[in-house]
């Protein structure tokens, strides 16, 4: 093991310790000259980091600075010379210039969260903003405070939540919510509003420059490097600069259109200019005005995204269009593959656990060495962008050269996440049921393969299903609703059977086993999945020809 040398041993060799000395020194230089360096990245952002710095008084953490904040802090020893050789950071082709990636989150679940973000997607997005609904730290990394500016006199009693955080969090009484039972769930999301738009306004502030801006929660993951071919491609539909976008996962609530949340959503710097003028940046009333006028509006909504949407669209002057399945709301077991997705390329997952973002990377890094892609750069993209000292715009690029790389370039597909997490895991083998009766079923049991939320028969709804018999008998028992499956709905290819719920759907989706934390009865009660192979391997083989 490395250790200092002992101060005796020190006192005894004045040798040993002028040679430490020595190094010390030379480290010291050596560090020093390396912060100076990565100091100059992105020069041409060095205004603006300024510039807001007076206004917001909080520091732009990108991960740059991350490489460079140790040794500009620690002064390092001669055992840090030694053991620090630099970690490979995870970086999967180019970084992504140009865009800023800001994610919103909250303190009870930061930590659960956030770090395998970090350690995977967040390396190729060196403009990262991280939003919580305190100031906090991760490592190195500063989380920014979304709801520092927002008004209580307008949000009152939601905020009062943000008190008990801010108390708590000074009494050290620990806010992550480690068991995962998120109690404080509840009141978070009410917290959770008022974010949207405040974080819009900063990401702009801190990099006003940016083609895009892309919104993500702590519990979205990303397939970063679809994002390259998706924006070049998108930026010959619209210039960024003067054609505004707002794309994402359209959702409805009273007839206004939002883009989900949890799916990610994409505004591109004309589209931000629509909420924040470029001239009124960094004007204080006008700012001020903004946030009131849209706190006051978060009060009375239910969600946060839908606030963004307001601020916006602004009664239609931008309309937000539906991206799907490129930014889309599962994770990769809770996807349904159907015709409509199984060929399109994949940017977003969400509801993520951090083993989901680990294993979603995984997915990712080995799809890229298997398509070579891994090695694709930019058209114009250099040495210097390749060392992060130039900043990389997709402005820059040639309509023509955009183009043709962007359509050379090989996508991971939903297809491809079929064949990496679902087509081994899948169960292929008919089988007996458990009076020993013949089945074209695979059978799971204390399994959710959410058929359910294709179509749903239950007590309730079998009035309004019709008058036919195999409805009826199908909420009845397992049993029967495996029948109506197999022999009554000629595309269903898997059914989910629990007390007096049968779930019948013509998408594949893996799902999950559920908890069994009781016999084995108890747990078949929470639910039997079954899948029908025969069909399902022809569906997948039909889908597979169109991609
Ligand atoms: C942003 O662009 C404007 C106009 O093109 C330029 O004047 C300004 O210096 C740029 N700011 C930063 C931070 O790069
Ligand atoms: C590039 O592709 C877009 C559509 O994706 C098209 O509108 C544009 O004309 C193309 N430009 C060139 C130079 O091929
Ligand atoms: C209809 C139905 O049974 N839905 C349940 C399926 O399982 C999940 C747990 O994974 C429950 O939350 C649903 O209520």
């Amino acid at each position: 093991m490395l250790t200092s040398p002992s101060p005796t041993l020190l006192r005894r060799s004045p040798l040993l310790a002028a040679i430490l000395l020595i190094l010390f020194i030379q480290s010291y230089f050596l560090f020093k000259y390396n912060a100076e360096a990565s100091s100059n990245i992105y020069q041409d952002d060095v205004p603006a980091k300024q510039l807001v710095s007076t206004i917001t008084s909080t520091v732009t953490v990108t991960s740059k600075d991350i490489k460079s904040t140790p040794a500009a802090a620690n002064k390092p020893t001669p055992t840090q010379v030694k053991l620090s050789a630099p970690t490979a950071t995870a970086v999967r082709g180019p970084e992504l210039h140009d865009v800023v990636l800001s994610i919103k989150t909250g303190s009870t679940v930061l930590f659960a969260r956030v770090p395998l973000q970090l350690l995977t997607i967040i390396p190729n997005f060196p403009q990262t903003l991280i939003y919580s609904d305190i100031k906090n730290k991760l490592g190195d990394w500063e989380i920014l405070d979304a709801l520092k500016d927002v008004s209580g006199d307008l949000a009152d009693t939601s905020l009062s939540f943000r008190a008990d955080l801010l108390n708590l969090h000074a009494q050290n009484a620990g806010l992550a919510d480690h068991s995962g039972k998120m109690e404080d769930l509840k009141e978070g999301w009410a917290l959770d509003k008022f974010k949207n738009v405040p974080m819009l306004i900063t990401s702009y502030q801190k990099y006003p420059n940016a083609s895009y801006y892309l919104f993500i929660d702590g519990d979205t993951s990303l397939v970063s490097s679809n994002f390259w071919p998706y924006l070049l491609q998108v930026t010959q539909e619209s210039d960024p600069r003067t054609k505004p976008i707002y794309f994402g996962s359209v959702s409805y609530i009273s007839d206004r259109p939002f883009a989900h949340g949890g799916s990610g959503y994409l505004l591109n710097q004309a589209a931000a200019q629509k909420v924040i003028p470029r001239e009124k940046a960094y004007e204080e009333t006008f700012l001020r005005e903004l946030e009131r006028k849209y706190t006051a509006a978060a009060a009375h909504e239910c969600c946060g995204d839908l606030v963004l949407s307001l601020a916006v669209r602004q009664d239609g002057t931008v309309e937000v269009e539906h991206k799907w399945p490129f930014f889309q709301g599962e994770s990769w077991w809770s996807i349904p593959f159907s015709d409509a997705n199984f060929c399109e390329p994949m940017g977003t997952l969400h509801h993520v656990t951090p083993e989901d973002i680990q294993t979603i990377w995984d997915f990712e890094q080995t799809m890229l060495a298997k398509t070579g892609m891994k090695t694709w750069r930019p058209p114009g993209w250099n040495d210097l962008h390749e060392q992060g000292l130039k900043q990389w715009r997709f402005t820059e690029v040639s309509p023509a050269a955009a183009n043709k790389s962007a359509e050379e370039y090989k996508y991971i597909l939903f297809n491809d996440l079929y064949d990496y997490f679902l087509s081994q895991r899948l169960p292929w083998q008919a089988e007996k049921d458990e009076n020993g009766e013949v089945t074209q079923s695979a059978i799971r049991v204390g399994w959710d393969n959410q058929s359910w939320r294709e179509w749903e028969l239950n007590e309730e709804k079998i009035g309004e299903e019709g008058t036919e018999q195999w409805k009826k008998d199908a909420i009845a028992s397992e049993k029967n609703c495996r029948i109506a499956c197999e022999k009554y709905y000629e595309n269903c290819v898997q059914w989910y059977y629990r007390d007096g719920v049968c779930g019948l759907s013509d998408k594949v989706v893996y799902g999950r086993r559920l908890p069994n934390q009781g016999t084995y009865s108890e747990w078949k009660k929470l639910g039997v999945s079954g899948w029908v192979p025969r069909r399902m391997e022809a569906k997948i083989k039909e889908w597979k020809l169109k991609c």
